[in-house]
């Protein structure tokens, strides 16, 4: 039986994704490196350091790891100038309503983020005091696609693995929580994950005991 429903941060509840793209997107012109949408498909979910080689795969240059250490450094300072722009009308369509009715029924709420940005956006959006846990890449050793993340939420929580649903927009963090024995809806670009119990376009299409009996799909 499903008691806690665990969030992903960026792509599921706001679309700071598009703010992350445009902050690389800056630093890979600043270092003339090739960087594109469908390359920053591929940073979803992903941990800032992990982003930043895959970014500079495209590269030819050696970088030292003091070198890296600045341009993930200058990126954040971008991304996080970019966030004092967020408020409260940019959570995405359905979270607030599903985050009622979740509490209507007792069922216990959480994030799991790769972002250490995580306490900085909910206090932007004003959700720093709604969950009941939050685990995010602050308290972790491995991001995404390991199950770290989600099991710490879990743990947090008081609840068992198997008690609980990921909603998640990449592949990297379905991964994660299949490997962590969770359920996973995926949402957006995670709606073509073949290992996704659930898919939807958007939370505002996602109906509340289907996901509930997700567990019995
Ligand atoms: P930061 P999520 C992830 O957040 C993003 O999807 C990913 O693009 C980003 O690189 C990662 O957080 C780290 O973010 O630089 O803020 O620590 O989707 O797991 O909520
Ligand atoms: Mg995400």
């Amino acid at each position: 039986k499903i008691s806690a429903v665990i969030f992903d941060l960026d792509g599921v509840i706001v679309s700071t994704d598009e703010y992350h793209y445009q902050a690389w997107k800056q630093i890979s012109d600043q270092e003339n490196i090739y960087f594109d949408r469908a390359i920053n498909e591929r940073l979803r979910g992903v941990s800032r350091m992990e982003s930043l080689d895959i970014i500079l795969s495209h590269s030819d240059k050696v970088y030292s790891e003091s070198e890296k250490y600045l341009l993930a450094q200058r990126k954040n300072d971008i991304y996080c100038e970019l966030l004092n722009k967020l408020s409260a009308n940019d959570i995405l369509p359905g979270i607030i309503n599903l985050l009622i009715s979740l509490k209507a029924r007792d069922i216990k709420i959480a994030i799991g983020s790769s972002s250490k940005n995580t306490p900085f956006i909910l206090d932007q959006i004003g959700l720093a005091t709604n969950f009941d846990a939050i685990a995010d890449g602050n308290s972790i050793k491995n991001s995404m696609p390991d199950s770290e993340v989600f099991l710490l939420a879990a743990e947090f929580l008081g609840v068992q693995p198997e008690e609980c649903v990921v909603i998640e927009d990449a592949q990297a963090g379905i991964d994660a929580a299949k490997a962590a024995g969770m359920k996973a809806v995926g949402i957006g670009s995670a709606a073509k994950c073949f290992n996704a119990d659930m898919k939807l376009n958007d939370i505002s299409n996602l109906d509340i005991d289907h996901l509930l009996e997700v567990n019995e799909i």
